[in-house]
């Protein structure tokens, strides 16, 4: 069957009346997300799989529903009280599939839409913040007994120091989009930390943190709070959900909120350090794990707020230089804005590994 329009794709979910209204959500830079509203003033969100980002949609798609399935099953057992009250649940097709695949090779999902809340994004009050780490935290001990070897990885070694370094040397080489005399300054500055991009896979395969199932995405936009209590309220975006290390999650956290300025500010003096949201960032993450952290573990969680910004600095100039196939982009130098602006966001985080080490001590 053609599909001809996101109302058609919309109507081919099993929602309780036909979709009238689609409107584009312009957040996140990987999928299309829509919010569909229904004749019965049911309202939904739509999202079509960026293929090019995901190349094992079905793969993906199988850890969704399996974690998601998992997280309710939970919900509805008496004895566990999670801080966060929502978990994201499928629609499945008329078909009664739990997502959609076309004739045209593309995949959708859809979702009720949690209505009521909002996302904070950069601009996070330190009590949203908290409400974030909390919410973060407790997804990652609401699967701590999750069967990890059932999942498979949506992108292979996603935040693996190592790998990101190797296919940066390789854009470099390749120079495909003749960027690279613009970025020598930005490729030093990252190959100089090359002990940090090292750092977490050392202690992995030395068995000093374990991997657990973990979100990967923890950007303060991907946790919804209600808009009443200021609590958070459901964890969104799991694409990336998948074996990994809390170190990551709380560093993503505070990379996206400790600092005061968008991933793309351009102007870096703008680009400060705000401690009580880093410390609320982490008092509420670590709360929200509720001891399923091990000592090391939680020590090396002081890392993970230089590591991910250092990270994405990477991602964001590889992709740059290899003429911008991966993140979506609003004008040409925005990639290479994103990469300037990180390696601002990470010198300007240094200072937070004895904080996080102080607020886990006390
Ligand atoms: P991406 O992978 O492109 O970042 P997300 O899954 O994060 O996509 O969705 C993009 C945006 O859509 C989110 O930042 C949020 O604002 C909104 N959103 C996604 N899912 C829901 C939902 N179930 N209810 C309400 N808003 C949602
Ligand atoms: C992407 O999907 P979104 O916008 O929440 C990216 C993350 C990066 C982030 C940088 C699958 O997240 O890894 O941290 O952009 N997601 C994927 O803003 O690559
Ligand atoms: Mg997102």
């Amino acid at each position: 069957m053609l599909m001809s329009s996101t109302i058609d794709i919309a109507n081919s979910f099993a929602i309780t009346a036909p979709a009238v209204r689609v409107q584009s959500i312009d957040e996140g830079h990987i999928n299309d997300t829509y919010m569909v509203d229904a004749i019965d003033n049911t309202h939904y969100v739509l999202q079509r799989i960026n293929h090019g980002v995901f190349p094992d949609p079905q793969g993906l798609m199988h850890n969704f529903k399996l974690v998601t399935d998992y997280l309710h099953g939970k919900l509805q057992s008496t004895g566990y009280h999670p801080l966060t009250r929502r978990v994201l649940q499928l629609i499945a097709t008329n078909e009664g599939e739990p997502y959609l695949s076309t004739s045209q090779g593309e995949y959708w999902r859809m979702c009720p839409f949690i209505a009521n809340t909002h996302s904070a994004g950069h601009v996070a009050s330190t009590q949203e913040v908290y409400q974030a780490g909390l919410g973060f935290g407790d997804f990652l001990a609401g699967l701590v007994d999750f069967p990890m070897e059932q999942l498979t990885e949506p992108i292979a070694k996603f935040h693996h120091g190592p790998s990101r370094l190797a296919q940066l040397s390789e854009a470099v080489i390749e120079d495909r989009a003749d960027r690279l005399k613009q970025v020598q300054c930005e490729v030093e500055v990252i190959q100089k930390h090359t002990d940090l991009l090292q750092q977490p896979q050392h202690w992995i395969d030395a068995g000093r943190v374990p991997l657990r199932v973990t979100h990967n995405d923890t950007k303060c936009n991907n946790i919804l709070l209600d808009n009443e209590t200021g609590e958070a309220a459901c964890v969104i975006d799991l694409d990336t959900v998948m074996p990994g290390l809390a170190l990551y999650d709380l560093g993503d956290l505070v990379r996206t909120s400790a600092c005061l300025a968008a991933e793309d500010e351009t102007d870096l003096s703008k680009v400060e350090v705000d401690t009580d949201r880093l410390r609320a960032a982490v008092s509420g993450f670590v709360e929200g794990t509720r001891g399923v952290l091990k000592p090391f573990e939680l020590q090396s969680l002081a890392i993970g707020p230089t590591y991910m910004p250092l990270i994405m600095a990477t991602r964001f100039l590889t992709d740059y230089l290899l003429g911008d196939s991966y993140y979506k982009i609003d004008y040409p130098q925005h990639n290479l804005d994103r990469c300037r602006n990180q390696l601002a966001v990470m010198k300007c985080l240094q200072e937070a590994e004895a904080i996080v080490l102080e607020r886990i001590h006390s």
